[in-house]
Formats: C-alpha cells, sequence, structure tokens
C-alpha cells in the first residue's frame, strides 16, 4: 500500500475527512500534510488513532537496529525520573539533545556541555546502552558528520528516530537527507506512521511520537500549543523579592514565593508572554479578575510546595523552567497532570 511521504499514513481516496486522503493515488503527499505544509492549515490535523502502545510495538520491529533517541533540551533534567529511558534500556541507543538553540544566551556553550555531560554520565549509569549523546539543534552544522561518525563506529546501517513527539525527529531525518522530505509542525502528532527512507546506504525509519502525559501541550488544543512554541533564545525574565509576592503566567502558572530574607526568581518561557508579577496579598483578586482574558487560558488546578534552601531549577514540563535562588518556601500551581522536576543543577 502507498503511504504518504510526509507522515506515513497509508494513502485511501474514500474518505476526505480520515488521515491519508487523496484525490489521486498518484500523489505523494496526503490532504493532511499538503494543507500543513503550504498553509498551515489544521482543518485536517486528526492524530487520534496515536496511543503509545502502536508505537511501542513499531519499535520492536526494529529492536536490533540503532534507537536515536532525540529529547528536547529542556527536558533533559527530567529524564532520571522520567520512564522513557525504560522504553529503551534494553537497544543501542544514542541520545541526542535537541534544540539546543532555545536555551538563554547566557547558558549556552562551555556551560552547557558541562551540565549536560555530567547528567549523561549519570544516566548511563543506569542505562548503559546509551552509546552516545550529541547535543545539537536544527540550525547546527557540524550535526550530520558527526552523526554519521557515530553511527559508522557503532556499526549500523540501519537507524531508528524515537522520542516524545515534536522534540524534532522528522526535523532531524531531513536535515540529514538535505531536503524537506518528511512533513514537520509545531503541532504534536506530525508524524502518523513509521516512515522507511533509503538514503546513502543507510536506512532511516522515522516514527511517530511518544505522547507525554505530563507534558502541558498535551492539554492544550493546535492554537494554544501554537503559543508556547519556543524557537527563538529565551530571555530569561527575572524578579528581585524581599517580601512575599506571586507571579503569573498567563492561566497557565502561577509561583507563590515568600523568602526568608532577600530572593530572586527566573522564568525561562516562551518571550512573547510577560510574566505579571502580584503581591501575594492580591494575587488570588489578581487571578479571578483576569482568568478569562489570559491568552493561554486557565488551567491551573494543582499546586505543590517546596522549601528552597539555596537554590533550585524546576521544569515544568512543556512549557519551560523557572529558577529560585535564596532560601525561601515557593507554591507552583499548574495543570493537575503536568509534572514538575526540581533539579539541583546550576546554571
Ligand atoms: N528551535 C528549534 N525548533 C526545532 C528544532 N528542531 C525542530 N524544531 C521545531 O519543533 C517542531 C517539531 O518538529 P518535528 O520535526 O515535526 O518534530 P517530531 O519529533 O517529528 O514530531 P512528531 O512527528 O509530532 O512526533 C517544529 O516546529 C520544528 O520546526 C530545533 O533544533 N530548534
Ligand atoms: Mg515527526
Amino acid at each position: 500500500m502507498k503511504k504518504c511521504k510526509g507522515c506515513g499514513t497509508p494513502l485511501q481516496m474514500e474518505s476526505p475527512e480520515k488521515n491519508g486522503y487523496v484525490r489521486d493515488l498518484g500523489q505523494d503527499y496526503c490532504q493532511r500534510c499538503f494543507r500543513l505544509i503550504h498553509y498551515d492549515d489544521v482543518t485536517h490535523f486528526k492524530a487520534d488513532h496515536l496511543n503509545n502502545v502502536y508505537i511501542l510495538d513499531t519499535f520492536e520491529r526494529y529492536r536490533n537496529d540503532l534507537f536515536v533517541l532525540i529529547v528536547d533540551v529542556l527536558d533533559i533534567f527530567c529524564l532520571p525520573e522520567d520512564d522513557l529511558l525504560e522504553t529503551f534500556k534494553d537497544k543501542d541507543t544514542v541520545l541526542i539533545i535537541n534544540k539546543t538553540d532555545i536555551l538563554p544566551i547566557n547558558i549556552r556553550n562551555e556551560k552547557l556541555e558541562i551540565i549536560y555531560t555530567k547528567k549523561i554520565k549519570e544516566l548511563r549509569k543506569t542505562y548503559p546502552r546509551i552509546k552516545a549523546a550529541i547535543m545539537t539543534n536544527r540550525y547546527e552544522n557540524e550535526f550530520n558528520d558527526r552523526f554519521y561518525e557515530v553511527v559508522n563506529e557503532l556499526g549500523y546501517q540501519r537507524v531508528l528516530f524515537a522520542g516524545r513527539t515534536n522534540a524534532g525527529k522528522s526535523t532531524l531525518i531531513n536535515k540529514l537527507l538535505e531536503e524537506e522530505r518528511l512533513t514537520t509542525s509545531i503541532y504534536p502528532g506530525t508524524t502518523l506512521n513509521e516512515t522507511i527512507i533509503e538514503h546513502d546506504g543507510y536506512t532511516f525509519i522515522d516514527t511517530p511520537g511518544l505522547l507525554d502525559s505530563e507534558n502541558y501541550t498535551t492539554y492544550l488544543d493546535l492554537k494554544m500549543n501554537k503559543l508556547l512554541k519556543i524557537s527563538r533564545p529565551i530571555r530569561p525574565q527575572v524578579f528581585q523579592l524581599n517580601s512575599r509576592q506571586s507571579y503569573f503566567f498567563e492561566g497557565l502558572l502561577r509561583v507563590d514565593v515568600d523568602p526568608a530574607d532577600q530572593a530572586s526568581v527566573v522564568f525561562y518561557v516562551p518571550n512573547d508572554y510577560k510574566i505579571h508579577r502580584s503581591p501575594f496579598a492580591k494575587a488570588d483578586q489578581y487571578y479571578q479578575k483576569n482568568s478569562k482574558d489570559f491568552v493561554l487560558k486557565s488551567l491551573i488546578n494543582k499546586k505543590e510546595n517546596y522549601t528552597i534552601k539555596k537554590q533550585q531549577l524546576f521544569v515544568i514540563k512543556g512549557m519551560g523552567m523557572l529558577k529560585v535562588s535564596g532560601e525561601s518556601r515557593i507554591t507552583i500551581h499548574v495543570h493537575k497532570n503536568v509534572k514538575i522536576y526540581g533539579s539541583e543543577v546550576e546554571i
């Protein structure tokens, strides 16, 4: 059966409402991919049939191939507690830490290498089949050479690309192919089926992304997903405080900080939204008044308390990070399913 070159779904002419629809089976790309690529039209964007069991079954069929696991740079701090690596523990894996371009300028380069090298060293103690790790992003020029070097050294010709949805799997394969062959988009669930590509004696297998119930984007509709996309280096939003304050990121996040003396809080979130600061006493009032007008609608429905001794970094999956410095007690309010990962790392 002929499959769409962009998303891997079998092509069909019967039902325009279903995935894989084409007017003519001579076409290479389905209606959904065509409209998405050329018009950013998501009318036909559906990924309902995707589920992790289906994707894990796909992986098993390629279990003897090399697995390239692509992880968003912000998710690397979550990996020790996340179940993602468990999925790949019995497979030779190359870990790719992707989208490094979104990190703030001040934590790039050497500092970054040190932080991530340490993290990977720790992870390899539990997951010895992580054979190599590469940090990169779609704009980086040396990736292809480094990639082939690693793959050749490990002695593989067949490589499966796996990871969470939206991690940049299809984008990275296009980079290796040096053409925009696979469909990529900001919307999670772009790739619908495995896609096998022969290239220069190698076989690349693109796969749908694993869904992540802990990620904020899982709970946002397509339009809202667009708003959370980070495409430029994050500009940290920094606040100093010496009394109890509350901070809001639209309707998605509220952080109450109660410093013992002096403290600072830094938000690493998409640049287009400014953090709103309010004295703690007026925070509930602010929230009630504005919740209807938030561009990113109100999804705050759980809170977690933390005590900070010196400094702590928190990753709010799918949204960004925040760093609190100075002895304080804090409360983070987010969507009930979104996991908050605390990390001691100093950035
Ligand atoms: N800033 C930045 N954005 C990237 C990078 N790589 C991919 N993206 C963007 O991330 C989004 C998702 O990319 P895809 O390649 O479609 O991701 P995927 O992992 O194939 O996603 P699914 O098919 O949904 O599982 C797109 O908007 C890409 O442009 C990168 O290195 N840096
Ligand atoms: Mg994809």
